[in-house]
């Protein structure tokens, strides 16, 4: 038999003797229970949107990058053009990876298959794939799977339920119906093939740290499967995490919450308009406006504001994916590495305060915001108006407070549940004025 066909066995075995339980009813193992812990120690990730479509850079307009092919109406027989010009020649895992190490982050999501339903892996139920159809013929995650476990960095999965290229993907949903494919299809065939895929990646490739869900909004009422589809995860790997950027509340089997381009709490983008849950929580923001490689896009975040940006995550108790669309060559933008490599500076010096801390007891606030970690209350200063400011205390007694560095010794005041802080003058070049509350 032909490596295609037993893959194809191996897979349907797996799929019909997978029992479904309800996800109503999931217990996460230890081992997701770690990753979790693990997760929520690590604060700091890479988001890589990188497909096809980053040949065409956005094609010229700015916020379209890889919705290319929805936005300018490309039908398939078009699109399927891509994958002969992706031949990334200059990409080079090992520098990814250590740009991503050198960048104080902890782990990155990469997109696997996008809404283009192109492969960035060795597919083999289908051969619109990386290694089958693109020009560069190599197995680009496999190659940078190999490289974060050789550097310590552990490798997430961005995978699309939408799908515009996929025939079965029918009924449509809100996208993907200028793409030339017929008026019918197989609906459960193309959740078979998509649960297929996660077998693939889930065991083609060691250990995964997570599956990160994109695209049920295009049909937020379809038949998705989810009680299958997070049992096959939960089954094949206990500990990785999984998670979708569906926008609502975490769906039982779903293992951390996520938020897109605003912190929990936040929304002004509209997307988020549900409540925080128990779950460890993750939000993603662009370096730019574009999350795939967008040749117009110089927008780019200061990384002042982008550290503000890491900074008030962990405040919040939320991890920090901030995304990078790689050129069609393979490279990280210039611009994008040299921002990442001052945020590791930064992270160098400050990690403490964030790495491994949970919320503080100031929640969000105007000034900044505080986290915590054994006995040390770390309090962030982005912004301070007044002279003085207050942190409630749950109890503790504060022994003593200093500058986070310097070690200049501040005075404070005892409240009745909290502490008084006179503030020195700080420095407008400051990015993060901390004080360690020591109790
Ligand atoms: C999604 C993707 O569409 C986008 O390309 C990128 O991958 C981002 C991280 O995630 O963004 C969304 C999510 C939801 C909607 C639109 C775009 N929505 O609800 O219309």
């Amino acid at each position: 038999m032909k490596p295609r066909i037993i893959t194809y066995c191996l897979v349907l075995y797996t799929l019909t003797t997978v029992p479904v339980f309800s996800q109503a009813d999931y217990v996460p193992s230890a081992s997701n229970l770690e990753s979790r812990e693990w997760f929520q120690d690590a604060k700091f990730g890479l988001f890589v949107h990188w497909g096809v479509y980053s040949v065409m850079g956005g094609g010229g307009d700015m916020g379209i990058a890889e919705w290319i092919m929805e936005r300018k109406e490309i039908p398939v027989d078009q699109y399927e053009k891509l994958p002969d010009f992706f031949n990334p020649v200059a990409f080079d895992a090992a520098e990814w990876v250590s740009m991503v190490k050198e960048a104080g982050m902890k782990y990155i999501t990469i997109t696997s298959k996008h809404h283009d339903g192109f492969a960035m892996y060795d597919s083999k139920i289908s051969d619109y794939n990386v290694v089958d159809r693109a020009r560069y013929g190599k197995d680009i995650i496999g190659m940078l799977k190999e490289e974060c476990d050789k550097q310590g960095i552990r490798l997430f999965f961005y995978y699309s339920q939408l799908d515009w290229h996929h025939p079965d993907y029918y009924p449509r949903g809100r996208t993907g119906n200028f793409t030339g494919r017929p008026e019918s299809g197989d609906w459960d065939a193309y959740i078979n093939y998509m649960n297929a895929q996660l077998t693939e990646l889930l065991t083609q490739y060691g250990d995964v740290g997570g599956i990160w869900f994109d695209g049920m909004w295009d049909q937020w009422d379809a038949p998705w499967r989810l009680d299958e589809t997070y049992a096959l995860i939960h089954k094949l790997q206990p500990q990785t995490l999984v998670g979708s950027n569906h926008h609502k509340m975490p769906i039982p089997g779903e293992d951390f919450q996520m938020f897109e381009k605003d912190l929990p709490g936040q929304n002004s983008m509209g997307f988020n308009q549900t409540g925080i849950g128990e779950l460890p929580l993750e939000t993603c923001e662009t370096m730019n406006g574009s999350w795939g490689y967008n040749i117009k896009d110089t927008k780019f975040k200061s990384t002042e504001d982008l550290i503000h940006m890491l900074v008030r995550a962990a405040g919040l108790n939320s991890n920090l994916l901030l995304n990078t669309g790689p050129m069609p060559d393979g490279r990280i933008q210039p611009e994008n590495v040299a921002t990442l490599k001052e945020m590791g500076k930064w992270l160098k010096q400050y990690g403490e305060t964030i790495y491994g801390t949970r919320s503080g007891p100031t929640g969000a606030k105007k000034w900044g915001v505080s986290t915590w970690k054994d006995n040390k209350i770390f309090v962030h200063i982005l912004g301070a108006e007044d002279p003085v400011l207050y942190v409630p205390m749950a109890g503790q007694k504060v022994a003593k407070a200093y500058a986070y560095g310097s070690g200049e010794k501040i005075t404070f005041k005892k409240q009745s549940e909290g502490v008084l802080l006179s503030l020195p003058d700080i420095s407008e070049d400051i990015i993060d004025y901390i004080i360690v509350l020591e109790f």
